[in-house]
């Protein structure tokens, strides 16, 4: 039955309020790792995001901060970003939104209260809450085999929890080679600084181990802004070596995060990176000499974001991804959602939450659905005006495919 154009915002509302997503990045994790998963309201408080923003208000030596436990940097962040200014960024806004949708009253400023309620919570209880309420079908965590904390879970090879797929994260591997390749010594790996075949071949076998233990839906890494192929640094080298063979032969895809500088200002520590504008030049070099390799990309700079768009239109073994980090702002979000679906249709997905404290699923992905609603009903509605008609199960299979249909369907293809 064809919606009537007065109809398409109510039809598109429910599509998108009731899709299951797939959330193809995050930093939480199953209960395998136990206090590595991340939750309740001081967690959330103490986001990195929030530490950079309170920081801003704040003489105070950033070593008499990071002296402080997470409950007085949770009370110092609630004074002055929700008590003596009001939370009207996006990082305050969304702890407000988390509180609100988990049953609590915001108006009650009552951080006391709310520290009893999380108390009282059972964490396996407390994730299918979470999922329920976020509309989660499942999430990618982000797991790095150079964390030792990891490391040794993934060793035990315990069973894991089928809503938490991994992701294998190497950035040691590729830009911290020389401190890297003691640790593949270390577990086995016949590899010296020098980046011979030998070493190559190792360090593909140290991956397959990896792809073997941990079955990622893809590998990954974030690259700084310099980020440059063809070159002969070593983060070059390896991947032109190691990681595109492998990568294809276990049909596994590479997600390249391009364009954080790290520790920009190293006394925020993980609040401390920074952003510059990348090269899209190594993005288009790398689709266009591995046709057969598939590549996820997400880049930083709002600079880049055009001619990523502009890259993904020439090379269809290119998935965009996410309006990631300093990107994932609702004015920002509406203006990047907008030119990708205006030269990419809906070969693209739009969101993923980035996630590091598990009630950040809430108010993330409400935030985004908020504005990639609005743009879809915009889209609609430009060509419901010039005659086009649609139907609600074809507005369901849209949202579908936005919100880790389009990803999945990569994710099988074979170029
Ligand atoms: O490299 C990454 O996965 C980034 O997303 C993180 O390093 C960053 O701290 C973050 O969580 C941004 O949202
Ligand atoms: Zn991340």
């Amino acid at each position: 039955m064809n919606i009537k154009k007065e109809e398409i915002s109510k039809v598109v509302k429910k599509a998108v309020e009731e899709v299951q997503i797939v959330d193809l990045h995050t930093h939480i994790f199953d209960l395998r790792f136990k206090d590595l998963l991340l939750w309740g309201v001081d967690d959330l408080l103490t986001y990195h995001y929030l530490i950079a923003e309170v920081m801003r208000l704040s003489d105070m030596p950033y070593d008499e901060l990071w002296k402080m436990s997470v409950k007085d940097q949770s009370n110092l962040i609630w004074k002055k970003l929700f008590i003596e200014n009001s939370p009207v960024s996006e990082a305050t806004r969304g702890v407000i939104t988390v509180l609100k949708s988990v049953g609590l009253d915001p108006s009650k400023r009552d951080l006391e209260g709310y520290r009893k309620f999380f108390a009282s919570k059972k964490v396996d209880e407390y994730i299918d809450l979470v999922f329920k309420t976020a509309h989660i079908k499942y999430v990618v965590m982000t797991n790095d085999p150079f964390v030792e904390d990891e490391r040794k879970i993934w060793i035990k090879n315990e069973k894991g929890d089928a809503r938490f797929k991994s992701a294998l994260r190497i950035d040691p591997l590729l830009v911290k080679w020389p401190s890297s390749y003691l640790k593949l010594k270390e577990w086995g790996y016949d590899v010296e600084e020098k980046l011979t075949e030998k070493a190559f071949s190792e360090i593909k076998r140290f991956l397959s181990d990896w792809i073997d233990r941990m079955n990622p839906v893809y590998m990954a890494a974030s690259l700084p802004p310099e980020f440059k192929i063809p070159s002969d640094t070593e983060t070059a080298l390896i991947i032109e070596n190691a990681i595109i063979p492998v990568s294809y032969e276990h049909n596994v895809p590479f997600a390249m995060m391009i364009g954080a500088k790290k520790l920009s200002n190293p006394q925020l520590k993980l609040a401390g990176d920074s952003v510059g504008k990348a090269d899209i030049n190594t993005v288009e070099y790398l689709a266009r000499m591995y046709p057969h390799n598939k590549f996820l990309i997400t880049m930083l700079s709002r600079e880049n974001q055009h001619e990523l768009v502009v890259a993904a239109r020439k090379f269809r073994n290119i998935h965009v991804f996410g309006c990631w980090w300093f990107l994932n702002n609702p004015s920002v979000v509406d203006e990047i959602t907008r030119e990708r679906m205006e030269m990419l249709g809906l070969s693209f997905t739009p969101q993923h939450s980035d996630a590091r404290v598990l009630d950040q699923l809430i108010y993330k992905w409400d935030h985004s659905k908020k504005v990639i609603e609005k743009v879809l009903t915009d889209k609609y509605s430009d060509i419901l005006e010039d005659g086009w008609v649609i139907t609600e199960e074809e507005v369901k299979r849209d949202v579908e495919k936005l919100f880790g249909g389009e990803f999945e369907a990569f994710l099988k293809r074979r170029f």
